[in-house]
């Protein structure tokens, strides 16, 4: 009877914190978009080299403007290539502009906004 009573206890006090993270955390939305952009790596490298990003078919980059300036841009060391500090760093940069109320997590509002607002 008394464990059943620590369940329930235990239960209640892990209930407001699970609601809080009810978003997607940075790590998620990293991960997600790693995968999503690697297919690009069509060498399988581990690096997106500037013709690799420029061959994406253009629905899948989903962005305005000219592939290869935004890769110039993402390519910080300008080593010809993006690896997976530089795309951790373009997938941090988006998740801060979608996460409208700064509180680390993309709700399915905030990621529904940002579709259709052209990435950078
Ligand atoms: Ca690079
Ligand atoms: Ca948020």
């Amino acid at each position: 009877m008394r464990m059943f009573f620590i369940l329930m206890l235990g239960a209640t006090i892990a209930g407001p914190a699970r609601a809080q993270t009810g978003g997607m955390a940075l790590a998620d939305f990293q991960s997600a978009g790693r995968a999503r952009l690697m297919q690009a790596d069509t060498n399988g490298d581990g690096r997106i080299a500037r013709a690799e990003w420029t061959a994406r078919p253009r629905g899948a980059t989903n962005a305005k403007g000219d592939p290869a300036r935004m890769f110039d841009r993402l390519d910080t060391n300008k080593d010809g290539a993006l690896d997976q500090g530089e795309i951790d760093a373009l997938l941090a940069h988006r998740f801060a502009r979608m996460d409208a109320n700064r509180d680390g997590t993309l709700t399915a509002e905030e990621r529904q906004a940002a579709r259709g607002r052209a990435n950078d």
